[in-house]
């Protein structure tokens, strides 16, 4: 590592990068891959390669960048960043418009790091964690009700967060699989009390092929802390969404544009001194 490296810069992003993909691979919240129409695959590549055509004529891009954009995509692909780099800077646009017309809870993206399967928790619980579990304790409690106020029984939270230095189990050596992610069943009336701990925010690996095009454009790698989740009820419409905490870093500048004024919280210590907020879903019927 040379001198002049003021910060250690963790090397994560292959591994992140691949187990991403392997994750893709594996399938998760969204059903399957699409299947399109030779109409609809003209129509959409028809467009994509136009826009590329315009770029390149407006800029007047040379050989020598079109050779350097091929060795990135390359790149890209090798190290696993696919889902890494589309999940930033497209899926915001696909959420809004999958969501559009929905009147509930708003949603958000769903990102490269949601893993399948995790532990079964109680409406009441405390999401895995480690024994030492570094960051500030904060409960989140709530109901998952209708359009119509009617409380959804059985409904079922699957959440997943980064830890408080910014990192996703799963997708790390250093952190126990199934760490900070949990799905949560709530009782007859749809309410549920979570205890975790406060994420931080998410910085994009440096070492990869996304974090090299942030450093060249001068752009910067972050997203302000947040917890996902996905949450399900019989007859309803999941929602897969984001919440977010006040007054956070990146809050107003999140390199894969995901916020939303509807989804911060804004946690307050209660009579223990623990950091509590309450943050009611609302789903749309299915
Ligand atoms: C994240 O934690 C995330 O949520 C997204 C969407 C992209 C990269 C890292
Ligand atoms: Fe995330």
């Amino acid at each position: 590592m040379s001198t002049e490296q003021t910060e250690t810069v963790r090397p994560t992003a292959t591994m992140t990068g691949r187990a991403a993909t392997r994750a893709f691979r594996e399938g998760g919240a969204h059903e399957g891959t699409g299947r399109a129409s030779a109409a609809r695959v003209s129509a959409l590549a028809r467009d994509v390669l136009a826009r590329i055509h315009e770029v390149i004529r407006e800029h007047d891009v040379t050989y020598p960048e079109y050779q350097a954009v091929k060795q990135w995509l390359i790149e890209v692909g090798e190290a696993g960043e696919w889902p890494l780099f589309l999940d930033v800077f497209a899926e915001s646009v696909v959420e809004q418009v999958h969501n559009a017309r929905r009147e509930g809870t708003k949603g958000s993206i769903l990102g490269p790091y949601y893993l399948p399967g995790q532990r079964a928790l109680p409406a009441r619980c405390t999401l895995p964690m480690r024994a030492d579990e570094p960051g500030l304790p904060l409960i989140v409690e709530g109901q998952v009700r209708g359009l119509d106020g009617e409380p959804i029984a059985g409904a079922v939270l699957d959440l997943w967060q980064a830890d408080a230095h910014g990192y996703y189990s799963g997708f790390v050596p250093e952190i126990p699989d199934g760490n900070l992610r949990g799905v949560i069943t709530t009782g007859a009336d749809g309410r549920f009390e979570i205890r975790t701990i406060q994420p931080a925010p998410y910085e994009i690996p440096k070492d990869g092929p996304t974090g090299k095009l942030l450093s060249a454009a001068e752009w910067h790698a972050w997203r302000p802390a947040h917890l996902h989740l996905i949450v399900r009820g019989r007859g309803y419409r999941n929602i897969i969404t984001q919440l977010y905490f006040e007054g956070g870093s990146w809050l107003d500048d999140d390199v894969a544009s995901a916020t939303k004024p509807e989804l911060v919280l804004a946690p307050k210590p209660d009579a223990w001194g623990v950091q509590r907020v309450t943050y009611d879903f609302v789903l749309d019927p299915a």
